[in-house]
């Protein structure tokens, strides 16, 4: 049975950074539902919101104290409810955030918790007794670095917090627990939101007796310290997925909501989270691409093992970058950027755009001082510091790029006067036109969303597949020209998307440019 996400782009917004309308130099609701025209003609079809819920902001949203309440830096109830009825006029469907693994420590439930060990709250976190040495009660790290327990003065216990001590991890072996969580999902399902992307999804659920975690051989000074140790017992246990049963059970008292869980594990193990009898998320989010050397060999070989690890019903997605990651310009090159788009839009599964890679918008970087990543914070040595990817949307060439009249939260890009919605969007060839193309040709041609995936070959540095019988993409992964190799009625088609330049039209060269993509339908 078909769904909507099998022909929707989904189109994710850090709202920190899409428009201010209040000059507070954070991006907001209302900006968000004013630029929803640029959505509608860039060809998007589902817009995901990164949390947006009351919070303290110690990890931007991913820390919540109220799931039923907008915080107010993004304005009140009604800006929300006025944005989901102008997305839904305009016919989009809007997914929201979901933070289940984790409050934040100014939630009224761990307020209580952490109040004294007979707490009715108490088991709604994970509180465990010090170590014979009163030292935490086991290995584990933290993903954002030092021990993921924190003592506790007054009871005298410590907690667990996969991430921020800010971020005490709920207990979801509680039923209670699993109750109220629920009922978040329904509060939200009930104004017509149209599904969740669940944020870390596969560490609800830890080993029952806490067992410490197995060193990682491979790791090395320098690295991040979450990855010292591999994460066998603190995360993806059997038991998660009865838990992700009973949230699906949810999404399906309601008709056609979608559920995406953010999981980063060896594809092996993604697949797992579809569920026995699809009855897990519908979508695991497919990240294999993101920290694969940008190879056509390697390319192809991950698509294909994705492919045939997809269980019986499973529908395939396609993910390049979010908010964790660097930007695809700054991992590729803006020339290869275009390629990647032109990847992403046309392998076989609902393809995730992360705000702003559709203008090229490469890495910023951000001076000492304006660093306000709470992971690079606590790890200031560590390479990376995500404010790099989530610096202000640019829309016009006025200041601050239109995004904002005051002071933007982060900086922009150096060549924000040219990379800017308004510039790309008069220019034919822009990266922008490539995306509005791109996502067009998708609309247009439904072997591109629905067709089956077959792999044609791999030759050089050149990746071609072909999408339903008459559509064959090839991918030239380098800078230099090489020869185009394909079955007899490819190469006497017609070329339906450059990538390289955005147009259409003409016969099937022998050889694919430098950089180049294309589309091709079979005659
Ligand atoms: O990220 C989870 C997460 O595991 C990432 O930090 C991951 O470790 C890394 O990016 C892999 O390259 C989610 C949110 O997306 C992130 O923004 C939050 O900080 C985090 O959960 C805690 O809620």
């Amino acid at each position: 049975m078909s769904k909507w996400w099998h022909d929707a782009a989904i189109y994710q917004i850090y709202p920190r950074s899409f428009q201010d309308t209040t000059g507070d130099g954070v991006g907001d609701l209302t900006g968000i539902r004013q630029r929803l025209g640029y959505l509608r003609d860039l060809g998007v079809g589902a817009v995901w919101l990164s949390p947006i819920f009351q919070s303290p902001m110690s990890d931007f949203g991913y820390d919540i104290s109220d799931y039923c309440a907008i915080d107010p830096l993004f304005g009140r109830m009604e800006d929300f409810d006025a944005l989901l009825a102008d997305a839904h006029d305009q016919g989009f469907k809007l997914l929201l955030d979901f933070v289940p693994n984790h409050t934040s420590d100014q939630h009224r439930w761990f307020q209580e918790s952490r109040s004294n060990r007979s707490n009715s709250k108490r088991h709604w976190y994970i509180w465990r007794e010090p170590a014979s040495d009163g030292g935490p009660p086991n290995n584990w790290v933290s993903n954002f670095g030092g021990s993921a327990w924190e003592f506790d003065e007054e009871t005298e216990q410590y907690y667990y917090h996969a991430f921020l001590q800010e971020q005490p991890d709920l207990n979801w072996r509680n039923p209670e627990v699993r109750a109220a969580m629920s009922d978040t999902l329904r509060f939200w399902l009930d104004k017509g939101v149209d599904g969740f992307r669940v944020d870390v999804i596969w560490h609800l659920i830890k080993d029952e007796q806490f067992r410490d975690n197995p060193p990682n051989p491979a790791w090395e000074p320098g690295q991040p310290e979450i990855d010292r140790f591999l994460q066998v017992h603190s995360a993806d246990q059997p038991h998660v997925r009865e838990v992700i049963a009973e949230l699906r059970d949810v999404i399906e008292e309601y008709e056609n909501r979608l559920l995406i869980g953010e999981i980063y594990l060896p594809v092996d193990r993604l697949v797992a989270y579809y569920g026995g009898s699809n009855d897990g998320v519908h979508l695991p989010f497919n990240f294999q691409l993101i920290h694969a050397p940008w190879r056509a060999e390697r390319l192809g070989e991950l698509i294909d093992e994705y492919e045939r690890a997809l269980p019986a019903g499973g529908w395939p997605n396609w993910v390049l970058s979010n908010h964790d990651q660097l930007r695809i310009a700054a991992r590729i090159g803006p020339a290869q950027a275009r390629v990647a788009a032109m990847l992403l839009l046309t392998l076989r599964g609902t393809p995730t755009l992360y705000y702003g890679d559709e203008l090229g918008i490469d890495d910023v970087t951000i001076p000492q001082d304006r660093i306000r990543d709470p992971w690079a914070k606590n790890e200031p040595d560590a390479s990376f510091n995500r404010d790099r990817a989530r610096t202000p949307m640019q829309w016009t060439a006025a200041p601050h790029a239109g995004f904002s009249s005051g002071e933007p939260w982060l900086p922009l890009t150096d060549d924000a006067a040219e990379r800017n919605v308004a510039c790309q969007g008069d220019q034919p060839h822009s990266i922008l036109s490539l995306h509005r193309a791109l996502l067009k040709v998708r609309g247009a041609v439904a072997a591109l969303r629905t067709g089956n995936y077959a792999r044609l070959g791999v030759s050089g540095p050149v990746l071609s597949y072909r999408r339903g019988e008459n559509i064959a993409i090839a991918l030239n992964l380098s800078d230099v020209a090489a020869p185009l190799d394909l079955p007899q009625r490819f190469a006497r088609g017609e070329v339906l998307l450059r990538a390289a330049c955005a147009t259409s039209g003409g016969a099937v060269p022998d050889e694919i440019g430098p950089n180049e993509g294309l589309i091709i339908r079979a005659r």
